[in-house]
């Protein structure tokens, strides 16, 4: 056991509350380390935050509005109102409606930058991007209406761009990618008046009708939470993942390594963190530049290496096969290590316990958006027509920190990975070249070697141990045959674990899910992105419904959506667009609605009767693994599936993959996933 971290000056006044040792900090030893060699070298992060101030009891329910100044009112006693009257459900809804507001649009001004830099590159005026996925684009324009026949790439991407941007403000109609969903689901939005019509005006009008003295109604309120994280998810969330796949390409598997053990001990460290791959994208480049890397010798440094955090690792990881140093809660770790020469940060998940920690190392933190500003870190400001020339820039000065850097500790922690799963390769990988399709993964499920779908994504939060609810469940439902995608921290945890690689359907994958990851060579879980990729879940499962055999609607598959340590606004949206969608959603933590029970029960039992998903918040995990495995049960018995029995399966001895993992890795990726399309 680590000793107990000490109690910094500063947080004297927390020091009769109990600090959690490195351990129950942390179910990755790699990070218990690290939070070890935080205590001895005296450094606070966000775990010791966490430990010496407790969540607010009163807000952790929404029990407290602050929506004027006649309050803030804490709604504490059965009964009590707000000064205004507003009741305890009114006051719970509006608070989760603005959750759902919070995270909407934090996705969709992703996808909206996204839209300009594709605008900008089809004017010519952002000339180091190009269109690397022409089919994509192509495909986008047919959901968005515009002509694509004898014109050429650039007019096609103009076109599509200007569509694009009229989603999120366009004064009549609905948002056109909602047409992607199967017939029903748009037929149940429509009944319910839950059809987005534009990003901005679903955000808008949610702030609006949460304002002081407006909609007064919790059910009335969340369904346009529901319409308001519809217009995310199918909206801009959807659109974010396409344009980033025609900008930077469309993900098809690649090896990569995970871990803050990829960090190294001889060469200039640059560490991306944040969420848009415009900014991330550039910096590959740049740190592949021949004249920077022979800079960065002349300054005695062996190259460069550069790695992710968060949403930006996943998306350089499954495109480029650049490593990640870790997810959400390991921000601060990563330059704890005092290897770090710079850590570029863009948009959302950024902590601003970053800024004091760079001050104590070598450290320059640097802030890109002009959205984002950090007191205490330096702002250099991204433009996507100076796109290169500013990536360059910002490695040079990386580069120019080498010298400074002093003692280190790197723990020696790196799993390979297969991550880059998207809709289109698991096309490809389970329908095969001749029949791109989901037919083998419905038939599949339908024949119990697949027993259902787990969707386990979002963050981590230093209110658990990291990753003790994601590794434990993640393995659980591997062993139950139930396969799982991942995005944004979740997948992290699962690559660490190792589980992103075939080798895990042989080791610990139940008796059917291994058969099938077998034939395909597929690995038990899949990595399909970042968090606005989410939305290659809704594809996923579109497919999958319109495909045949497992009913015809999101709401009749065997499948779960599970946040088990969420922490952000953006996760809330995403679980109430999967709802909206038809999933039983699961979150952890706590239950910010827990103030309600009307609400509590609206948002699982009423949202269940209203749109076929529902949302509710579990934090024991065997709780949640229970109720994931039933309500899977459920859906195949309500299709008239055969009961899950694990007893049919495993004895296939096919020994085809037991060969290709004897290859070294890298012949392997060629051997098993050899299709992966170089990009144009
Ligand atoms: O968008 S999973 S901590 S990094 S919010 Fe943030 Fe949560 Fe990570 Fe990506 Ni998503």
């Amino acid at each position: 056991m680590g000793r107990v971290p000490q109690i910094l000056e500063r947080d004297k006044v927390m020091a009769k509350r109990r600090m959690r040792t490195p351990q129950e900090r942390s179910a990755d030893p790699a990070v218990a380390d690290l939070l070890q060699y935080a205590c001895d070298i005296e450094c606070n992060t966000t775990f010791d935050r966490a430990d010496g101030m407790s969540a607010c009891p009163i807000g952790q329910e929404s029990k407290c509005c602050k929506n004027c100044s006649m309050g803030p009112c804490r709604l504490v006693r059965p009964g009590q109102t707000g000064v205004c009257g507003a009741t305890i459900d009114t006051v719970v809804a509006r608070n989760f409606a603005r959750m759902v507001a919070g995270g909407a649009s934090a996705h969709s001004d992703h996808g909206r930058g996204l839209a300009y830099t594709l605008l900008e590159v089809a004017e010519g005026r952002a000339n180091d991007y190009a269109i690397r996925d022409p089919r994509k684009l192509i495909e986008m324009a047919g959901y968005l209406g515009v002509p694509a026949e004898e014109r050429s790439l650039n007019e096609i991407a103009h076109d599509v761009a200007v569509a694009a941007l009229a989603e999120f403000g366009k004064p009549h109609g609905e948002l056109l990618y909602t047409k992607r969903a199967p017939t029903r689901r748009q037929q149940i939005w429509k009944e319910l008046g839950l059809t987005p019509r534009s990003i901005d005006r679903e955000v808008v009008e949610m702030m609006h009708r949460t304002h002081m003295g407006n909609d007064q109604d919790a059910e009335h309120l969340l369904d346009q939470a529901m319409r308001c994280a519809l217009a995310d998810g199918w909206g801009g969330s959807m659109m974010g993942t396409d344009i980033s796949d025609v900008l930077f390409g469309t993900p098809g598997p690649i090896l990569g390594e995970v871990g803050m053990g990829v960090l190294s001990e001889d060469e200039v460290n640059i560490v991306v963190h944040g969420h848009e791959p415009t900014l991330s994208e550039m910096i590959v480049v740049a740190t592949q530049d021949p004249e920077l890397i022979e800079y960065a010798k002349s300054k005695g440094a062996a190259g460069i290496c550069l790695s992710g955090l968060c949403c930006t690792a996943n998306e350089i990881i499954m495109r480029q096969g650049i490593p990640t140093a870790g997810s959400f809660l390991q921000q601060e770790l990563a330059i704890l290590t005092g290897a770090v020469e710079a850590m570029i940060v863009d948009i959302q998940c950024i902590m601003q316990g970053l800024a004091p920690l760079a001050d104590r190392f070598h450290t320059e933190l640097i802030t890109t958006s002009p959205k984002v500003k950090i007191t205490g870190a330096t702002h250099i400001e991204f433009e996507e027509s100076r796109a290169l020339e500013i990536a360059k820039h910002i490695v040079r000065r990386a580069i120019d920190l080498f010298p400074k850097r002093g003692k280190t500790y790197i723990p020696k922690d790196a799993h390979a990975t297969i991550p880059g799963f998207s809709h289109e390769y698991i096309n490809y990988a389970l329908g095969g070249t001749c029949r791109d399709s989901f037919r083998p993964l419905n038939d599949a499920i339908v024949d119990g070697r697949i027993r259902g779908v787990a969707a386990n994504i979002g963050c981590t939060n230093a209110r658990v141990q990291f990753e003790s609810l994601h590794r434990y469940l993640v393995e659980q439902f591997i062993k139950n045959d139930v396969l799982v995608v991942e995005t944004g921290c979740a997948a992290v945890a699962a690559q660490k674990q190792g589980y992103m690689t075939p080798e895990a359907a042989l080791e610990i994958a139940g008796p059917g899910l291994r058969e099938v990851c077998e034939a395909t060579g597929i690995s038990p879980v899949l990595h399909l992105g970042s968090c606005v990729d989410n939305s290659r879940i809704l594809t996923v499962l579109s497919q999958m419904a319109s495909e045949g055999g497992l009913g015809e609607d999101i709401s009749d598959i065997p499948a779960v959506g599970l946040a088990p340590e969420w922490m952000s606004e953006k996760a809330i949206s995403i679980a109430t667009y999967c709802v909206a969608s038809g999933a039983y959603v699961i979150m952890g933590i706590h239950n910010p609605v827990a103030g309600s029970e009307f609400v509590t029960d609206l948002i699982s039992k009423g949202w269940e009767s209203k749109v076929g998903g529902k949302l509710e918040f579990i934090t024991d995990a065997d709780e949640i693994l229970r109720r994931t495995l039933d309500h899977i049960d459920e859906k195949r018995a309500a299709l008239g599936l055969p009961e899950y029995d694990a007893s049919k399966w495993g004895r296939s001895g096919d020994s085809r993959m037991k060969e290709l993992l004897e290859l070294p890795i890298e012949e392997r990726i060629q051997a098993v996933y050899g299709m992966r399309e170089p990009a144009v």
